[in-house]
């Protein structure tokens, strides 16, 4: 793994880094450009990036919770004939993030060997970490967003007049209730996995721990009377929290040690869960395979030896039974 700094990248000895209570914080995101309908700026960024069809490109890895998120909205807002992916190897290496000719994952855009090129090409002196997702702007060679939260939102809104129609994932009169659920859910289970996975000290590890789970609870007893987070309808904090629950029980149970409860033991969320994971296309966003190969690579402080465990089956298929 590694940093970039003024556009020159540099292999990093501590890719953990921890705050003094021993608590693992993330680096936020610094690429905030916006495709929007006409092209106007959005929130943040420049101007320039109409919504257009095969104009944009994704790099993801299928094992990173963030990218998947972004592989989610370009599903089910019916995008994925009009935007690209690239996917890199679930396996990280000293030039972080790497493409190969192994299975699919070869860049066929641009060629490039690693994600890092892909940030010195597309951003002018990057200085930062190399994350993916990466949206990518084909026309111009630049880099629109390496923010997923940004990235959901833009698939969602920019391209509705030359996409098929798909349901709306932040619905007007649903806004204060996702709003509410999506930060509760970042910071305490979608980066609560990881406070958990990646602390350095007994304590900042249980704080974290157990905020995972008392968020998951709260979200069960909510789904007892809910069809959804916020109410009937799917929206962006669904869409949230999936990447989490999907990687739970493979991953997040054994690897990062948020083991009081699994996925499979909730009585509302894991048949929502498995709802989610049955819409049309949702499956082939999950590989449950490659989250192992990842969660388990080796690591010097986590899995030193790189063993990849051989469980635990769960079964994703039966009926989720929530019509
Ligand atoms: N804020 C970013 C975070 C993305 C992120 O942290 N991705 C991880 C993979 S799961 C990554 O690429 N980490 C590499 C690093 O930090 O060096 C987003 O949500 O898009």
């Amino acid at each position: 793994m590694g940093v970039m700094i003024d556009g020159v990248y540099h292999i990093e000895d501590d890719p953990t880094p921890t705050s003094s209570g021993g608590e693992w914080q993330r680096s936020k995101s610094v690429v905030r450009n916006w495709i929007t309908a006409d092209g106007s700026p959005g929130p943040t960024g420049i101007e320039g990036y109409r919504a257009e069809a095969d104009r944009y490109h994704l790099f993801v890895a299928w094992n990173c919770p963030w990218a998947h998120r972004a592989l989610l909205a370009r599903t089910l807002k019916k995008l994925d004939g009009m935007i690209g992916i690239s996917v890199a190897l679930a396996r990280r290496t000293d030039q972080g993030w790497v493409f190969a000719d192994e299975g699919d994952h070869t860049d066929r855009l641009l060629g490039v060997q690693s994600v890092h090129e892909i940030y010195s090409r597309g951003v002018d002196g990057y200085t930062g970490r190399i994350t993916v997702p990466v949206l990518w702007d084909k026309k111009t060679g630049t880099m629109v967003s390496n923010e997923s939260a940004d990235i959901v939102r833009m698939l969602n809104d920019a391209f509705s007049t030359i996409a098929p129609a798909a349901p709306d994932l932040y619905p007007e009169d649903l806004r204060a209730e996702v709003d509410s659920w999506n930060e509760l859910i970042y910071q305490t289970v979608n980066n609560g996995v990881y406070r958990a996975g990646f602390a350095s000290t007994q304590d900042a590890y249980q704080s974290a721990a157990l905020e995972v789970f008392e968020t998951l609870d709260r979200a069960d007893a909510h789904l007892a009377a809910s069809r959804y987070l916020a109410g009937d309808r799917f929206t962006e904090a669904d869409l949230r929290l999936f990447p989490t629950l999907a990687r739970f029980d493979v991953a997040y149970h054994y690897a990062f040690r948020c083991n009081l409860k699994r996925l499979s033991d909730y009585r509302h969320l894991w048949p929502y869960a498995r709802e989610i994971y049955q819409l049309p296309g949702v499956d082939k966003t999950v590989k449950f395979d490659i989250y192992k190969q990842g969660y388990f690579s080796p690591s010097e402080k986590r899995n030193p030896l790189g063993i990849v465990p051989i469980g635990p089956l769960v079964d994703w298929s039966p009926p989720h039974c929530r019509d």
